[in-house]
């Protein structure tokens, strides 16, 4: 196989041991740690003008090659198109798309832009892997340039039905766009059955088989190939002295209270709002849990610059305040609300002190968290996954008690259930979500895409 060329928006540190809060850098860091390849991508920075030199670095056998943005790209790509139109659409909330149409040419110029810079670095045998909704139209970028290699595209996000996509004004667009790749993948079934539906329906493609639509001249394949952890890594990095003593200082200063665990990146995907909500619902109903649970909630922030994520930090902090005002104590915080990173290893301790894990996103690709949690649990002590049904990993986890996040008494039933729940009901709904973590691991996840690509 040719050297591996992967192009995400972001490129992420690959310092060992430093704290990433994406999903997708977990993957990637994981797929070139071991193939080894080139990294393309955004290092993070801006400036007044599009700078002109692209940073090559060598790392073992990664190389990274980054390139700041424009102002004028970071606000009309990243901010405006990427995320305030394509994030809100492919997480079902149309009623947050702003789309203004100078951001959508934007979008493609940047896309264009970095397909140029990345041009002179690929060689011909290089199997290039396009990452995530930013990047829509690199394909097509790279193809009219006359690249003809093989170049896969992986949705980290959900892809959305019809009805919800056509809300995008330039929706054909970007289904001929994604028609460019040789392979493009998804979280789970029901996504990638929402591509082929709105690929067939508004764009006039034909189904040759299961895998394989035919749009003008291309065959456009695409597959589900769930994201994941490497369970027995969890495992370790919950277990080291280091996580040990987190653990410890976790349970001291609980003072043997149960707790009720969620980390996730602030956004109003995540459905923060409602796990709130549903925690109070849980102190209404069950006044035995008061004084004696905890919630945390890590969250670190993202998206600083745009408004809805302003808003939804703000309703959040009235959220926790106004609950921990009403059911907290002297000595007693309900919610401990905390907005700021964690080493991989302390968080891995944390989910294995937690009795509940609280997955309980209105939207979400996959989430990575769930399949964290499950995996750093004690085989012999196991806590409960609390699951929204809309995360991608409810479509894999029979173990998890599914909740709807819409229905607030619903899921604080399902975390009174979780949290008095006996031992062998906990320890066998843990070994089948293990069972299907070993099974399905993030190794299996990369080499499968990598497999189907070079096909
Ligand atoms: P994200 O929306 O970022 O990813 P998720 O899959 O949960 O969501 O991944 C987050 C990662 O960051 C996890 O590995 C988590 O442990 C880590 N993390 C979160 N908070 C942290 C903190 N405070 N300190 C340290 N680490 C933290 C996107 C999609 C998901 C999809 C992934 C991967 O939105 O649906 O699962 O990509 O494809």
């Amino acid at each position: 196989m040719g050297r591996l060329v992967i192009v995400s928006n972001r490129v992420a540190s690959i310092t060992p041991g430093k704290a990433s809060t994406g999903g997708l850098a977990v993957g990637i860091g994981d797929v070139l740690g071991k193939a080894g390849g080139l990294w393309f991508g955004w290092n993070g920075e801006t400036s007044p003008q599009s700078p002109e030199q692209v940073q090559v670095t060598e790392h073992g056998n990664i190389t990274l090659a980054t390139i700041g943005l424009s102002r004028k790209d970071y606000e009309q790509y990243y901010l405006g198109f990427s995320n305030n139109v394509l994030w809100p659409a492919f997480h079902y909330r149309s009623d947050l798309i702003r789309y203004q149409r100078d951001e959508y040419e934007g979008y493609q110029r940047a896309n264009l832009w970095l397909a140029e810079k990345l041009f002179p670095l690929l060689k011909p045998d290089d199997i290039i892997w396009v990452h995530d909704y930013h990047l829509i139209p690199m394909a097509a970028a790279l193809r009219a340039m006359g690249v003809k290699n093989k170049i896969g595209f992986f949705l980290h996000i959900p892809f959305p039905t019809q009805p919800i996509l056509t809300c995008i004004p330039p929706s054909s667009e970007l289904l001929r766009a994604l028609s460019h790749y040789d392979l493009v993948g998804f979280q789970t079934p029901s996504d990638r059955q929402a591509f082929v539906d709105c690929l067939t329906r508004e764009s006039g493609a034909r189904k040759l088989d299961e895998d394989n639509l035919q749009m003008e001249d291309r065959v456009v394949r695409s597959g589900v190939y769930p994201i994941s952890v490497y369970p027995d890594e969890i495992e370790d990095q919950a277990h080291t002295a280091a996580s040990r003593r987190h653990l410890r200082r976790l349970r001291q200063s609980l003072l043997d209270r149960k707790l009720i665990i969620s980390v996730d990146r602030l956004d109003y995907s995540k459905g923060q709002f409602e796990r709130f909500r549903a925690f109070e619902k849980l102190m209404e109903i069950q006044p035995s849990h008061r004084s004696a649970l905890s919630m945390v909630q890590i969250a670190p922030l993202s998206r600083s610059d745009i408004k809805t994520y302003q808003k939804i930090r703000h309703d959040l902090e009235g959220e926790a305040g106004r609950i921990n005002g009403r059911f907290g104590d002297i000595d007693y915080t309900p919610i401990r609300y905390i907005n700021r990173n964690y080493e991989r290893s302390t968080l891995m301790a944390f989910f294995r002190g937690a009795q509940v894990g609280a997955v309980t996103p209105l939207r979400d690709g996959m989430n990575l968290v769930a399949k964290e949690y499950v995996a750093a649990q004690h085989r012999d002590d196991p806590g409960v996954l609390v699951l929204s049904r809309f995360a991608g990993a409810a479509a894999e986890f029979d173990g998890a008690l599914l909740v709807n996040p819409y229905d607030t008494l619903g899921m604080a039933e399902a975390m009174h259930r979780a949290l008095t729940m006996p031992k062998e009901e906990r320890k066998e709904r843990h070994a089948s979500m293990l069972q299907q973590l070993k099974t399905n691991d993030l190794g299996a996840w990369w080499r499968r895409f990598l497999g189907d690509l070079a096909v």
